[in-house]
Formats: C-alpha cells, structure tokens, sequence
C-alpha cells in the first residue's frame, strides 16, 4: 500500500482546514470565513484498504504581526520541509496575483511531488479555470492543478487519487481507527474559539486563545467543561460578555451544542472571561495559552 504525509500550505482563508475536514470525512480542523483560523498544525487522517494519507493541515500564509503569527509561519515552513507530498490550496474564486505564483513557485522549489487544489469552484464563474489554468502555465508554474470544490465536494476523490498516487509505499502510520492526532480536549477549545471566530468581528477573535481547565466525564456519560476565554484588552472583555452577558450565553451555547454533536453526549459547559494583555506578544504566555512550539 501507499501512505506517507501532505502538508496542506496556501494563503489564509484559501479553504484548506475545509478541505482536509472532507476528505477525511470529518471535522478535523475548524472553519471560519476570517483568515488565520488555523494557529497549529493539526493531522486529519485517511484510510484506505490501498492508502493512508496524512494531511497536515497549517496555518495560512499571512503578515507577520506578532509573536503568535511568527510562531504559525513557523509551523508552516517546517512542515513543509517534513513531509511526502505538498497540497498547495489556492481560492480560485479570488483569482491569480504575482504572490499566488511567487508563492505556489517558492513551494515547488522544494523538489518535492506537488499538486495545486483550485478550490471554491461552486462560487465562481466555470471559464475562470481555464484561464488562470493558462495563466500558471505561462507563469512557469508546472504543477498539476485540480479544479475542487469542498463544499459540494466536487473533485474530491480524483484529487485522492492523485495525492494517493504521489506517496511512497510503505506500512500505516496510524492505526485504522484514527482520524486526527489531537485531542478530544484540544477540538473542545478549538470549537469554542470556532464560534468567536463566527460571531465577534475584526480584533476581537483574533486576540482570544481558550484554555480548557476542566474536561471529566461523569458517571451518568454527561461531561462537565469548563474553560477560559482569555483576550488581550479589558474593553475586548467587555464585547465578549456584551449588555447583561448576553453575547457570551448566545456564544456558549452554540459551542455547548458543537461539544455535544462532538463528543456525543451531554455537555455541562462553564465559561470564564480573562485577560492577559497583549498575550499575542509575549513568548512565555504564549507557552501556558497551549501556543508553545511543537518541535
Ligand atoms: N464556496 C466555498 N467556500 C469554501 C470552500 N472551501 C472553503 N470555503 C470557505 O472559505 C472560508 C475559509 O475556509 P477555511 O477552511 O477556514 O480556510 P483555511 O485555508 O483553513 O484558512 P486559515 O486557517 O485561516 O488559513 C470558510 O468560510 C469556508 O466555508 C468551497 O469549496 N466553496
Ligand atoms: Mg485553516
């Protein structure tokens, strides 16, 4: 059989968690119209009787603003330096620029097998794929490029084909059962800091990081959580909890629902707001808020 390893690298916002959640066939990663959803690398994995593909999911390429954004370009760069194959996700519903190809260029240079995901294909017009096709050609970009579509899931098994066809062959790295190498506790954070994503604007979920401390399950199956939503400024405090703490009960709950379909079962969900200002910036909070380097 083939398994090996894809990095999944491409700008912020391009669709990649979203695409590694459907061809997994599962939630592996959240999603989120902002850029920067992803902040750590996460494994969504694939198995067949004939592959096993492990994606690795990254955070998008973006601006470096501060300590935390240098930290994700960091986990990009080296997983694209550790694994079989590259995915390199483009939107195509945003067009070509100078930086997609200067970008999709800079990643073929590691010699490594790569494949283009054009994706987005449901919200754009058909003959676009074509013409940008022709301009990554002309551009000197000699990648296949697969023209998908994540949501209707348009393409999906043709790109498994040929990712599965561009690995080694060698034994599983995972056991048939596993879908993710993260923890059930880190998806409980990450689908609360999901719904910040959702409904907060601008700064706001950008500058909050959740901190599980409490994850038991009782007797009875139910689980009690409880967790800290912890944002850099007292008045982003302020807009989380909203008038009468109306915004973090509509926040909670739908993040309480989440957990549920998650774990399956029952969810007993506590929720603090904290501040650690500027915690972006600081290098040793960064560690304690689960933002600590991974190698
Ligand atoms: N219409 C459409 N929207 C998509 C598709 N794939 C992703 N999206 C949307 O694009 C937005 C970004 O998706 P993500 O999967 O979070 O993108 P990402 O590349 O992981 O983003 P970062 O983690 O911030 O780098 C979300 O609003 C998705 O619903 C697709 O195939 N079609
Ligand atoms: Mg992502």
């Amino acid at each position: 059989m083939r398994s090996g390893t894809v990095a999944v690298i491409g700008r912020a916002n391009a669709g990649k968690s979203t695409l590694v959640n459907v061809m997994v066939g599962e939630k592996v990663a959240i999603v989120s119209p902002k850029p920067q959803t992803t902040r750590d690398r996460i494994m969504g994995v694939l198995t067949r009787e004939e592959h096993q593909i492990v994606f690795v999911d990254t955070p998008g390429i973006y601006r470096h603003r501060n300590e935390l954004t240098d930290r994700m370009m960091r986990a990009t760069e080296n997983t694209s330096k550790e694994v079989d194959v590259i995915l390199f996700v483009h939107d195509g519903h945003a067009g070509v620029s100078e930086e997609d190809i200067s970008l999709m260029k800079k990643y073929a240079a590691l010699g490594l097998p790569m494949l283009i995901a054009y994706t987005k294909t449901d919200i754009m017009p058909k003959e676009n794929i074509p013409r940008d096709a022709k301009i990554l050609y002309e551009a000197g970009i000699e990648t296949d490029v697969i023209p998908v579509s994540a949501r209707k899931g348009r393409n999906i098994a043709l790109l498994e084909r040929e990712i599965a066809a561009l690995l080694p062959e060698g034994d599983k790295l995972f056991p048939d059962d596993v879908v993710s190498d993260r923890s059930e506790k880190f998806m409980i954070s990450e689908l609360m800091r999901e719904k910040i994503l959702l409904k907060y604007e601008k700064e706001i979920p950008h500058g909050v990081a959740v901190v599980v401390n409490t994850f038991e399950k009782r007797e009875n199956g139910a689980y009690a959580i409880d967790l800290d939503i912890v944002c850099e400024k007292r008045n982003h405090k302020a807009i989380l909890i909203g008038k009468q703490g109306k915004a973090l009960k509509e926040v909670a709950s739908f993040a309480r629902q989440d957990m549920e379909k998650f774990l399956g079962a029952k969810v007993f969900l506590t929720v603090y707001v904290k501040v650690r200002e500027d915690w972006r910036d600081r290098a040793g909070l960064l560690k304690e808020l689960g933002y600590g380097e991974t190698e």
